[in-house]
């Protein structure tokens, strides 16, 4: 299996975050890359090869030019603002707040474009985020072309960004993005299933209303576990998107055993819908040292995970997502690699 990856990525180096009501270090760090590409390459995966470079048209295709614009622009308006260390959002237009002012001030538009206070900004994010979103386009674009499964080493990750809004160390959707760019260049139905600990609350909003993506999620209950606002078993797609998304949300606790019935729930519907393309959001937060999470998989049953989705037996497109256990992560990503490779 070939490997997707560009060092730009590791240029977003945030040094702490928001939790637990204090800053601490962050946990979205440049060394889960780097672990990951060197499992990749000491166990032979395949080919790592850099993403090609391409033009804003296909994130546009998911995110608004405002949006865009707004993270481009960032990085310049902070420091213009006289602020020169990591942003974090803090105030937000939430119910009863205008929604329909033109804000200008930096302080404003970080509320407007975020969910979150956890997702810190710098000086590089929007480059990584670029670099990140087309390793992913590569990775479409290579199963366009024939490729039957390809890794996108992706970093920043990218499920909980949506439309116009970032959030869970997230700025671009690398799966949405790799979902409609392959709807946009020939293929009919593709499916996304996440597979991270947390909800993909971003992806789910941008193809609630459609039915030619099929958004599957299995993730820890969101009444107990971040992003708390989506990913409950009654959120089923809307409009001509109805039916077309489907959640499994797990209690905390959560072990392989208890997991893979909902799996093995989750790949019939994919056989039902029978997608020309499968995306998985792969996440590795599932695992039981994960230091944000609190299901219990252990390294081995990331192979058991790899071969059941080999069983689905479409190409398939791996797109890395969460997973903060940054010594075991090259080693949990690597076994679902392997795992469905055979
Ligand atoms: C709150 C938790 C962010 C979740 C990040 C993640 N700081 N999402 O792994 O998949
Ligand atoms: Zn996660």
């Amino acid at each position: 299996m070939k490997t997707v990856f560009s060092a730009t990525q590791l240029a977003h180096a945030p040094a702490q975050e928001i939790s637990d009501g204090k800053l601490q270090p962050a946990v979205e760090i440049p060394s889960r890359a780097e672990i990951v590409l060197s499992t990749v390459k000491d166990r032979k995966v395949g080919d790592v090869i850099p993403p090609l470079e391409f033009p804003i048209r296909p994130l546009h295709r998911v995110h608004s030019e405002e949006y865009v614009s707004f993270l481009e622009r960032f990085w310049s308006l902070w420091t213009a603002s006289g602020r020169d260390a990591e942003a974090f959002p803090f105030v937000w237009p939430i119910r009863s707040l205008r929604q329909d002012t033109k804000v200008e001030h930096i302080d404003g538009l970080l509320g407007r474009y975020s969910m979150d206070a956890g997702t810190p900004l710098g000086q590089h994010t929007y480059r990584a985020a670029r670099a990140s979103a087309d390793t992913a386009l590569t990775a479409a674009k290579l199963v366009l072309d024939g490729e039957k499964s390809v890794f996108a080493l992706c970093r920043p990750p990218g499920h909980h960004a949506g439309h116009d809004f970032f959030g869970g160390y997230c700025f671009f959707n690398n799966a949405a993005v790799a979902a409609q760019y392959l709807r946009d260049y020939g293929l009919h139905r593709v499916a996304i299933l996440d597979v991270d600990y947390h909800h993909g609350n971003g992806t789910q909003a941008l193809f609630y209303d459609r039915p030619d993506v099929l958004f599957l999620s299995l993730h820890a209950d969101p009444k107990d576990e971040y992003p708390y606002f989506l990913g409950y078993a009654d959120e089923t797609g809307e409009h001509a998107g109805t039916g077309f998304t489907r959640n499994w949300p797990l209690p905390l606790g959560t072990d392989w055993e208890a997991y893979s019935p909902a799996l093995d729930e989750a790949c019939r519907w994919l056989l039902v819908y029978k997608p020309e393309a499968m995306i998985v959001s792969l996440g590795l937060d599932c695992f039981e040292r994960d230091p944000i999470s609190g299901f219990k998989f252990n390294s081995e049953d990331f192979v058991r995970l790899g071969q059941r989705l080999a069983r689905v037996g479409v190409p398939t497109i791996f797109i890395l997502e969460g997973g903060y256990a940054v010594d075991a992560l090259g080693t949990n990503c690597v076994n679902v690699l392997e795992g469905f490779s055979g």
